[in-house]
């Protein structure tokens, strides 16, 4: 009778955390994060209500009545939200990733009714995107780039330009760092942009093309070209015009005096 009792302890036991999904959550290094407690699930009657973290440490936890008490090492960074067990932890540092479990503790067992998997991340570091040589020609131009990153990542791409359209060799290029964030180097319209991403943030550098491909790719050449040559042809046309009625008006009044 005994063990069976211990079965069925068991059983509820390792049912009990699959019942929650673990959800991922990224927060940027200082911020503070929301952990939800999916209120609907807790039952009436329950011993106590409790945030853990990575399974072990205590934060805070809830008596029925809705009394707080919070763990001497979170004193000052947990906050209670409204009456819903939900809290706020705030200031987060490296050492807060882990998982945060809520855990509704009733006489005939434990209940997980929310998981969170929350990675704190720095923002990334500021890129700057250089062009190491370029190639050109009357009809074609080729660029190489270089994107690098603050701290220490590079990532370099080529780009042939014909006298209408830019292509990127290979296509979009990319790289993912041992932290998780991501380079990404990619042409749009007529520009070449550098990207560094990561769950949190993101920092970029881009360079317009026309300035080192001046024939080439770009929605000012063409135009530009275009409006030259308007230019050009009102100015000639204005000159032409004013000499002609110069030599008209000499002419007349050369008649004029002749006739007087
Ligand atoms: C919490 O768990 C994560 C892995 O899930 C681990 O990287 C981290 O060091 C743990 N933190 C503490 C304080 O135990
Ligand atoms: C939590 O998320 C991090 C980052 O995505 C991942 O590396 C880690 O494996 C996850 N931990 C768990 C227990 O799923
Ligand atoms: C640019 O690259 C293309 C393809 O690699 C090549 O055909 C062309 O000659 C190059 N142009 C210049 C100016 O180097
Ligand atoms: C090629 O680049 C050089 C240096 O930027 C420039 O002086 C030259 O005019 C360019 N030639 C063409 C055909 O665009
Ligand atoms: C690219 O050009 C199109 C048309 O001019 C414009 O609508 C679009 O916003 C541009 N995209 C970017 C990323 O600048
Ligand atoms: C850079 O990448 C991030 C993440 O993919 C995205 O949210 C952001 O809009 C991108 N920035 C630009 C300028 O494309
Ligand atoms: C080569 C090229 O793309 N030229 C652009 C120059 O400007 C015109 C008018 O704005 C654009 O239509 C072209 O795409």
């Amino acid at each position: 009778m005994r063990s069976v009792f211990v079965i069925l302890g068991l059983l509820v036991y390792t049912e009990a955390p699959g019942s929650s999904a673990l959800t991922p959550v990224f927060v940027q290094k200082g911020k503070d994060v929301l952990l939800e407690a999916m209120v609907a699930d807790v039952p009436k009657t329950f011993i106590v209500f409790q945030w853990r973290f990575n399974k072990s440490i205590a934060l805070v936890s809830f008596s029925p009545g809705g009394e707080l008490t919070v763990s001497e090492a979170y004193t000052r960074r947990v906050e209670s939200i409204g009456k819903t067990y939900s809290v706020k932890l705030k200031n987060l540092q490296d050492s807060d990733s882990g998982v945060y479990t809520a855990r509704v503790i009733k006489t005939q067992g434990e209940q997980t009714v929310a998981e969170y998997n929350v990675t704190v991340q720095d923002p990334v570091a500021p890129v700057e995107l250089t062009v190491n040589s370029v190639s050109n020609s009357s009809d074609s131009c080729n660029l190489t780039v270089t994107c690098s990153t603050q701290d220490s990542h590079h990532i370099s791409s080529t780009l042939t330009c014909d006298t209408k359209t830019c292509s990127q060799e290979g296509g979009e290029r990319s790289k993912v760092t041992t932290s998780g964030a991501s380079l990404l180097v990619y042409l749009v319209n007529d520009s070449i942009i550098c990207n560094y991403s990561n769950q949190v943030s993101w920092t970029k550098d881009s360079k317009m093309i026309g300035e080192f491909c001046r024939r080439h790719a770009g929605s000012e050449n063409l135009s530009a070209g275009f409006s030259l040559c308007l230019v050009r042809t009102v100015m000639f046309s204005v000159g032409l015009i004013v000499m002609v009625s110069a030599v008209i008006g000499v002419h007349l009044m050369d008649r004029f005096n002749k006739q007087k």
